[in-house]
């Protein structure tokens, strides 16, 4: 077969993402609301003392000494008393606002105010990011005036225990990286399906029985068939060592709020104690993901179950709030029972969510009577909200707006900006996450008060936090990978007024942070500075392809011959154009030095790349990004897949017709699919090509049927005898409703769409 090639222009376009340069690039976050950089600065070194100006302030000022000994190795007196030349000092000042303070740094002296323990904190954790990243015995801070307030109340880091377990040791470094970014509540999810880790005095078999599984799901929960290990996984938290963190937490003006899940996500309590189900088990702890059908019963039993623990915990927690979950709770078993039935008819309760609202408020008036509040996930607003009660929005914005306009406090987090178990970059070296997609830029873009609400509902927003969910994360390097700088960029958009957030700016400042990072000896991902590329259409003459990296400095560069970009490969800044398929890999440098991850992208070309392509049904919006043209981009669709190369359809299939610009001998063509039943992503039941010289008549030369497309794999061809045409046609049907037993039983299935060749 003559093989013609195309001339490809790849317009490498100049990224102009640079922004202008800002003056002021102090490494801190969140960014302070006032800031003023002065000239020099002060040197804190072993003869500064620090003092208290009020009594009340001495275990923040302890805080601060106790962080330079430990990180610099000197040790300064501390002492309650006015402040002399030459120190570092630290008040109370009734007259600001609880959590606001000011930092003044001048050649004489170090000054913090702050209207409580928690504002004084807070600015000591402002100088703690001012001071140098490396071990030295001289601590020259920068000369500021600093005048400083969060914007929300809430400004929240979750982490689930149960899926992994994390020692106390880690839960305190967790607490610390909080502090660190003025967080001020963990939400620790101590109780689910897989383990359950808080002990209850009066229930010992929660710890011998429920803290344990007897083996662990093995890679993603996607794969096929199933594999699990036998190794006994689990452990807990004793009373003790909860009321230790609590205390770590509560030094560093930080309020625990403790998650234990009802009724469902409660499958590992079942197996210690049966009698709480509807049926009669046995059970066993979870070693899978997902949601398990055995869930809490509404029996007396359960609730006088629920009491005790609540009594407990509410015992060794003392933050007002308290969180019940409420999420995922499938409805089979209360379906299924005659005594949840009778419970229903007796209570005038007219479906299943009814009964769970009935479930939640009896549990929140219980929660009263222990002078505590009760917090959810968002699904305890199904079948009626309880009194009182704040919901914590995590399936979009929608619950939370809900709950808003009933008067409600709302806490927002979902998904799509913060949950930290989803994969921060496409690069193909990435360690295994859940799926989905959340970039740097895209938990900083975040906006916790959504526009539909007027200004006295958005006062119900109280704030957002991230979520790690465990079920992928096995040690804590890799908490602190999946969280680290997420949580920096979530703390900023608590903390700082929206008007002054600037996503250049803060990786700007960020990527002097890391120093600070490294110097912490965290293990922080590097994925922002990220290299992706955008292509577009360029008539006759094919694609133009651009390199982009949202972080403003620095160079990009670029090799085409398969080999590692470094410090002297060419500088992405000219045009240059391409006769055939190509491989291009580029990083990020500042001065000779590599920043992040190698990015390697082929580009291909074959009949169809950039010609023009028209789809007779439109993709799901959520999933088209780049409309048709993504089908004919010369990029192969990528892992994770709400990445930017797939379209999705779940109404209609795909129908697309290609304009190859002139008659061409092809005799194959090739369709991307995607399967992922987890994800309700299932490959196409059929697939057929036509092809026509005149955009009229059309004639088919190859269908597939389901089978031959599963065997495929990733990529479905056809193959045909050799046809002169101009217009080829890609028809791709969806494989209708999703079958019992698979994950989203009954809804209609998708499929995801990528490159299509013509050969
Ligand atoms: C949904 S978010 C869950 C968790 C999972 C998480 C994984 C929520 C309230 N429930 O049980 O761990 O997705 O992303």
């Amino acid at each position: 077969m003559k093989k013609i090639f195309f001339t490809i222009a790849l317009s490498l376009v100049v990224t102009t993402l640079v922004m202008a340069q800002k003056q002021i690039n102090l490494p801190l976050i969140p960014l302070p609301q006032k800031l003023e950089i002065g000239q020099g600065g002060f040197e804190i070194n072993e003869s500064t003392v620090l003092y208290s100006e009020s009594e009340d302030a001495i275990n923040d000022l302890n805080f601060l000494q106790a962080y330079i000994t430990d990180h610099y190795g000197i040790t300064l007196k501390s002492t309650i008393g006015a402040k002399q030349k030459k120190s570092v000092s630290v008040k109370r000042n009734a007259t600001m606002k609880p959590d606001a303070y000011t930092l003044r740094i001048d050649s004489m002296s170090v000054r913090i105010e702050g209207g409580s323990g928690a504002g004084v904190f807070y600015g000591i954790q402002t100088l703690i990011q001012l001071l140098p990243a490396g071990k030295t015995t001289k601590l020259h801070v920068a000369s500021v005036n600093i005048e400083d307030e969060p914007r929300f109340s809430w400004r929240g880091m979750h982490l689930d225990v149960s899926r992994h377990f994390f020692t106390v040791k880690e839960v305190k470094k967790y607490l610390d990286y909080l502090a660190m970014y003025k967080l001020n509540t963990f939400h620790w999810h101590l109780t689910d399906d897989q383990g359950w880790r808080i002990e209850i005095k009066k229930y010992p078999k929660l710890t011998s029985i429920s803290a344990y599984r007897k083996g662990t799901l093995i890679g993603h929960y996607s794969e096929t068939p199933e594999r699990y290990d036998t190794i006994q996984y689990g452990g807990f938290y004793t009373q003790d060592e909860i009321r230790d963190v609590v205390a770590y937490a509560s030094a560093r003006h930080i309020t625990v709020v403790p998650e234990i899940e009802m009724p469902g996500h409660a499958l590992a309590a079942l197996a210690a104690y049966p009698m709480l189900a509807c049926t009669s088990g046995p059970f066993e702890v979870g070693r899978s993901w997902g949601v398990f059908k055995d869930v809490f019963c509404p029996l007396d039993v359960t609730f006088n179950f629920l009491e005790d623990v609540l009594t407990e915990v509410s015992d060794l927690f003392p933050g007002k709030y308290i969180h019940i979950g409420g999420d995922e709770c499938p409805k089979d078993r209360w379906k299924e029972s005659p005594f949840c039935q009778e419970l229903m008819k007796r209570n005038g309760l007219k479906d299943e969510h009814e009964l769970q609202s009935y479930f939640v408020q009896r549990i929140g008036k219980f929660l009263q009577t222990k002078n505590k509040k009760m917090i959810g996930w968002d699904e305890i607003l199904e079948g009626g909200i309880a009194d009182d009660a704040t919901i914590m929005s995590w399936r979009g914005y929608s619950g939370g707006v809900q709950a808003a306009k009933l008067k409600h406090d709302v806490v927002m987090t979902p998904t799509a900006y913060c949950y930290f178990d989803y994969y921060q970059s496409t690069s193909p070296s990435e360690p295994l996450a859940i799926g989905g997609y959340l970039p740097l830029s895209m938990v900083y873009k975040f906006e916790p008060v959504a526009d539909v609400l007027s200004a006295d509902e958005a006062k119900y927003i109280l704030g957002t936090q991230g979520n790690l969910w465990t079920e992928y994360i096995g040690d804590f390097k890799k908490v602190e990978y999946m969280t680290m700088p997420r949580m920096a960029a979530i703390a900023e958009v608590a903390w700082t007024d929206k008007e002054k957030k600037d996503y250049s700016f803060f990786t700007s400042r960020l990527s002097s942070h890391t120093k600070l990072l490294s110097f912490l000896n965290i293990n922080y991902s590097k994925a922002f500075y990220d290299i992706s590329t955008r292509v577009t259409p360029n008539g006759d003459r094919g694609i133009n392809v651009e390199l982009l990296c949202a972080y403003p400095n620095g160079q990009i560069r670029y090799t085409t011959n398969m080999t590692e970009p470094n410090s002297s490969s060419p500088i992405y800044d000219k045009k240059f154009s391409y006769d055939q398929s190509m491989m291009l890999k580029a990083a990020l440098f500042e001065g000779p030095q590599m920043k992040g991850n190698v990015f390697s992208q082929r580009y291909l070309v074959n009949y169809a790349t950039g010609k023009e392509i028209v789809l007779q049904d439109q993709p799901d919006p959520e999933y088209n990004k780049g409309g048709g043209f993504t089908l004919v981009n010369g990029i192969l669709g990528n892992l994770p897949w709400n990445g930017n190369d797939w379209l999705g359809f779940q109404k209609t299939g795909l129908n697309a017709t290609i304009d190859l610009g002139m008659a061409r001998g092809i005799s194959q063509v090739t369709l991307d699919v995607l399967s992922d039943s987890v994800s309700w992503i299932y490959p196409p039941s059929s697939m057929e090509v036509l092809v026509s010289e005149n955009n009229i008549d059309f004639t088919s030369v190859g269908k597939l049927d389901s089978i031959s497309i599963r065997k495929a794999g990733r990529q479905a061809t056809i193959k045909f005898s050799k046809k002169e045409v101009r217009f080829v046609k890609v028809i791709a049907t969806t494989a209708g409703k999703i079958q019992a037993g698979a994950p989203g039983a009954g809804n209609d299935s998708w499929i995801m769409v990528d490159e299509i060749s013509v050969n």
